[in-house]
């Protein structure tokens, strides 16, 4: 099924074959779309090569530190000269400094604070206004959130406070940018073994307890949240917007 056939697309946020980004994108590019790469540096520029590289030799892959508004600046004047026009882009971008999530909360500091918010927040913000006038067609928008967005998560800490500012910041880009029919939308994916989750202690008690306790008794796969970004991109959400979806079989309903 080729529901995003013809459609233009740029993705945040690839590190390695296990990126919950590579699976979207896979997803993405299944359903036809066209889509460029970014990378956060050179350490991750041969990986991003080598995954975006098996859609074509003309795949556009740029640099992009989404802290640095000059890397932005240049990645959507690139867009705008190789495709003309963008259809969706996914924001699958995070990052606290790491002795964030380990102590105690109360000791968060101002600079962790501010990196945090800087990478995992303001980014949606700083990338969908240089996305929107490339987006002449309408667009959507997909950003990665996770449930400590909403509550209390042990070390989950300041990337929680961050998340909650993403998910925020996602209701009112919708508003903001749905005269324009851009869409928005957040999918808060359960826990994934990632890059982002390797070194997390006691990651792998979270996958158990997710099999315990979701509702479906398994963990997520990466290909359900392919799916899931391929719908939100899709026709299908054409009046989907401002939202959070969960990809996390149904562990956000429970109560205990
Ligand atoms: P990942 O490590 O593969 O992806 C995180 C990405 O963020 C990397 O590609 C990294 O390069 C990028 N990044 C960090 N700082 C950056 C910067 N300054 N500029 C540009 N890029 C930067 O891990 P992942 O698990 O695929 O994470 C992707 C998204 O999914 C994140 O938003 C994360 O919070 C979210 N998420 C993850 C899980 C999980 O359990 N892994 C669950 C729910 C949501
Ligand atoms: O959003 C995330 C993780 C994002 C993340 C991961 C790291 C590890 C390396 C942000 N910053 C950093 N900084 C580093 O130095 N997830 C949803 C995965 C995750 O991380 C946790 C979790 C879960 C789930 C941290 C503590 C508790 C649970």
């Amino acid at each position: 099924m080729s529901t995003l056939q013809g459609k233009l697309g740029i993705v945040f946020g690839v590190a390695n074959k296990r990126s919950i980004a590579w699976a979207i994108a896979q997803a993405w590019h299944r359903a036809g779309a066209r889509l460029a790469f970014t990378y956060q540096g050179e350490r991750l520029k041969e990986n991003v090569e080598e995954l975006a590289g098996t859609f074509g030799p003309d795949t556009l892959i740029l640099p992009c530190d989404v802290t640095q508004d000059a890397q932005i600046e240049s990645v959507f004047a690139a867009v705008g000269e190789k495709f003309g026009r963008l259809d969706l882009m996914l924001h699958s971008v995070a990052f606290a400094p790491k002795e964030a999530l380990e102590g105690d909360f109360l000791n968060t500091s101002r600079e962790a604070f501010k990196t945090a918010h800087d990478i995992s927040a303001y980014s949606l913000i700083a990338l969908s206004r240089a996305a929107a006038p490339l987006m002449t067609a309408g667009g959507s928008i997909v950003a990665m959130t996770y449930y400590g967005a909403e509550k209390v998560i042990p070390h989950y800490n300041v990337m929680g406070v961050a998340k909650a500012a993403l998910e925020a910041s996602t209701r009112y880009l919708a508003y903001s940018l749905g005269p324009r029919k851009i869409r928005v939308n957040c999918i808060s994916a359960g826990p994934m073994n990632t890059l982002a989750a390797r070194g997390i202690a006691g990651f792998g008690d979270m996958l158990k307890h997710y099999e315990a306790h979701a509702p479906l008794k398994r963990n997520v796969l990466p290909e359900e949240l392919g799916a899931t970004g391929a719908f939100l991109a899709g026709d299908g959400a054409a009046a989907i917007t401002g939202q959070v979806i969960y990809v996390d079989s149904g562990y956000q309903i429970m109560g205990m």
